[in-house]
């Protein structure tokens, strides 16, 4: 059922830097106001936009977004869990995981003060989700807004047997061309391309520069990275933590005409670099254990 705004409003609203209304689908979003501004909808905890001050926004979101309950929004931020990618047993499964299509909880909301407000986001395993993945798990998510946005996922293992699980942000970050913007910080990494859809390993010699539709799982790093983006004349600065993997995507022509929530045109202002713990850098989470992957975005003017 749906969360009524107004109770939202008055459990955790902040006067001019947190509030709830009703946005796109009549799903409710909390617009946060730190030095920058974000949209979060409970819907997936998912990141809708960022930006600061007069700079282009940080995100893409696709004109052609569902915004329902059970389907994934385009754009933002998805939040992938408890696995990346296609489920890795059964096809029929939604891919990316479950957490995405679900509605979250609003756990508190702190105003830090010096610009920066943060909400906080949980979600725990239920019948539904454990008839599709046999675990029980809680979710904290953390999003934080300041001069720059910054993503922190806790994992927390809430039964009494191990259980392994891949996750991942999945921003789509706002470009100017994607055809002149470059991705540096994983010069020398190996990775898969589910373009070539073979298993084999290779290198990254260089800055990435797309010629066409890319979709690579660099594995086995903690490597920060950047996107130079010329044209809108800024480099996007993605750190993190907790995270083994990152993935570069991007759809192409083919790709995007062939997605119905996506426009056809509309890959050529987007790239995801994901923070992730992908296939073969799978997470184990012992009994009573956490992990906690974390990103921070920020925007340096070139
Ligand atoms: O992260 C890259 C990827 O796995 C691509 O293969 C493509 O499927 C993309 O995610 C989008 O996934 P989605 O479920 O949001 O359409």
């Amino acid at each position: 059922m749906p969360m009524d705004t107004e109770k939202l409003n008055s459990d955790f609203g902040i006067e001019g830097k947190a509030y709830f209304d009703r946005g796109r689908g009549g799903l409710p979003r909390l617009t946060l106001r730190g030095a920058g501004t974000a949209e979060v909808y409970l819907h997936g905890a998912h990141v809708t936009s960022f930006r600061h001050g007069d700079e282009p926004p940080l995100l893409r979101m696709s004109a052609q977004s569902n915004f329902a309950p059970g389907l994934p929004i385009r754009g933002g931020i998805p939040v992938c869990f408890p696995w990346f990618g296609a489920h890795p047993d059964n096809e029929e499964l939604p891919i990316h995981g479950l957490a995405r299509l679900m509605e979250w909880e609003v756990s508190g909301i702190d105003d830090t003060g010096n610009g920066t407000v943060s909400a906080s986001f949980s979600l725990e395993s239920t019948p539904w989700t454990r008839k599709r993945w046999p675990a029980d798990f809680r979710l904290e998510y953390t999003v934080t807004v300041g001069e720059e946005l910054d993503v922190r996922l806790e994992v927390l293992n809430r039964q009494k047997q191990a259980f392994d699980f891949t996750c991942a942000f999945h921003p789509y970050f706002a470009v100017s061309d994607i055809r002149n913007v470059r991705v540096t910080g994983l010069e020398g990494v190996g990775y898969r391309s589910k373009v070539i859809g073979s298993d084999e390993l290779f290198t990254e010699d260089g800055p990435i520069e797309l010629a066409g539709e890319t979709d690579r799982t660099y594995l086995d790093t903690t490597s920060d990275c950047e996107i130079i983006d010329p044209g809108m004349n800024r480099w996007i600065r993605i750190s993190k933590s907790g995270s083994r993997s990152t993935v570069v995507w991007n759809p192409w022509v083919d790709k995007a005409e062939r997605m119905e929530d996506f426009g056809d045109e509309e890959w050529t202002g987007m790239i995801c670099v994901e923070t992730a713990n992908a296939r073969g850098n799978e997470v184990h989470l012992e009994p009573g254990g956490s992990h906690t992957m974390r990103a921070t975005y920020r925007t340096v003017p070139m």
